[in-house]
């Protein structure tokens, strides 16, 4: 018979989202006539597309059916988009072909670790996206678990002790760092400072940082970097990945990017660039053309209004659920420049505080022990929600009792 690949086996649980639905139907299911659970859950998105980003949509669809507006393959993405791109996010400082069009960060992700290959060692923020570090393990790079983490991936703890910015010096040289800011699950947003530290630190370390800038859309304070690459030298030592999942709504529509700059070298000298193109053209056939109509609307500038309406919404719901947990005496970090509050229950296991959450207010969240080691203790509550669910939902956890 065939064998498993051994890396699969190398996997110590289940995904942590499917886990979590799985105990909510269980939960559901043991209380059937019961009130509605509403979920703070998973990161997913419930406004409908805005007006002009779906007639985007919805053009891009009409122009199929017709001779002069048909596409077939475009396995490298639209032109026009990608240019549209280095325009809007990074002031044209990219070439068409540093920006590749992808069907999400996560399954970009996924791929770009097969760049790098088994023997690169993973770093990591902790607690962190479980895509990075599931990821490393089914790739081979991370190993076998061992106690409280994977043998080839360096935790890099994530406390309110360092302000949730990691101590680096036990990056491994030589390495691929993960990095998410806006942070996912934290909410804490790394500043110019803190982002040129770990530039500098990659660099020195021969390095190179997957910047995971998903939420980089919902950060309001000027002050603070959209991307890695308003930091100087990132060029040399960083991708960065991004979606229009959150910012338009696209979670099912599917859409994303990823930069990979030309100055970003192995230690051989050969193109990372160059790698990352025959990479994906030979084992992606290009994003949806109805998705990049769409996304071509959202970044005109009726489109990115839309942007701004869609993010203040979700923050506005991110900062009832930090007002209801901070009368309920509970502290928390996240929600103003991100869409996940990170709630801290001291000396109780997140799980047990998921359980009790779900049990007593018939609230789904996330537990925090599920992102890492680190995040035992906390509970990810996300804002992604309707308006009325939000309010119901600060209301229901007013019967918490955690002081
Ligand atoms: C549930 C830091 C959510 N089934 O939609 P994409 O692929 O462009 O982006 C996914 C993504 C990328 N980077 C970060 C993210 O947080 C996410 C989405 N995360 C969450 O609740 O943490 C949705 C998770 C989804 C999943 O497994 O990713």
């Amino acid at each position: 018979m065939i064998s498993r690949n051994p890396n699969i086996a190398n996997l110590k649980a289940g995904y942590l989202f499917p886990e979590i639905s799985r105990r909510r139907r269980e939960f559901a299911a043991a209380h059937p006539s019961d009130i509605r659970i509403i979920s703070l859950g998973v990161g997913n998105t419930t406004e409908p597309i805005l007006p002009h980003i779906c007639t985007g949509l919805a053009e891009g669809a009409r122009r199929l059916g017709t001779v002069e507006g048909y596409s077939g393959y475009q396995d490298e993405g639209l032109l026009e988009l990608r240019e549209k791109i280095s325009e809007v996010f990074y002031g044209k400082k990219f070439g068409a072909d540093e920006v590749f069009i992808s069907d999400g960060a996560k399954c970009d992700i996924g791929r770009l670790q097969m760049l790098f290959g088994p023997g690169t060692k993973a770093a990591v923020q902790d607690p962190s996206y479980p895509v990075y570090v599931d990821g490393s393990v089914l790739i081979g790079a991370a190993g076998a678990w061992e106690g409280a983490g994977y043998r080839g991936v360096v935790y890099l703890p994530c406390t309110a002790e360092n302000g949730y910015f990691p101590d680096l010096s036990p990056v491994p040289a030589n390495s691929l760092i993960y990095f998410c800011s806006p942070n996912n699950p934290t909410g804490a947003v790394s500043s110019r400072e803190q982002l040129s530290e770990l530039v500098k630190t990659t660099l020195k370390k021969g390095c190179v940082i997957v910047f995971d800038a998903a939420y980089s859309e919902f950060i309001r304070d000027p002050s603070l970097p959209k991307s890695i690459f308003e930091i100087d030298g990132a060029e040399q030592c960083a991708i960065e990945v991004q979606s229009f999942s959150k910012p338009a709504g696209f979670t099912g529509v599917r859409l994303g990017w990823s930069i990979v700059p030309k100055a970003l070298k192995y230690a051989d000298g050969e193109s990372v660039n160059a790698d990352w193109a025959r990479l994906s053209g030979t084992i992606f056939n290009g994003a949806s053309n109805i998705a990049q109509a769409g996304a071509l609307a959202a970044l005109d500038p009726e489109g990115l209004k839309e942007i701004r309406r869609l993010t203040d919404f979700y923050l506005r719901n991110a900062r009832s659920i930090k007002d209801a947990l901070q009368e309920l005496g509970v502290s928390s970090i996240g929600g103003d420049n991100s869409p996940y509050i990170w709630a801290r229950f001291p000396g109780r296991d997140s799980w047990d505080v998921f359980a009790e959450i779900l049990e007593k207010c018939r609230i789904v969240t996330t537990p925090g022990a599920g992102f890492g080691p680190s995040g035992q203790s906390f509970i990810r509550f996300s804002a992604f929600g309707c308006r009325a669910d939000i309010e119901e939902a600060c209301e229901r956890l007013k019967i918490l009792k955690f002081r």
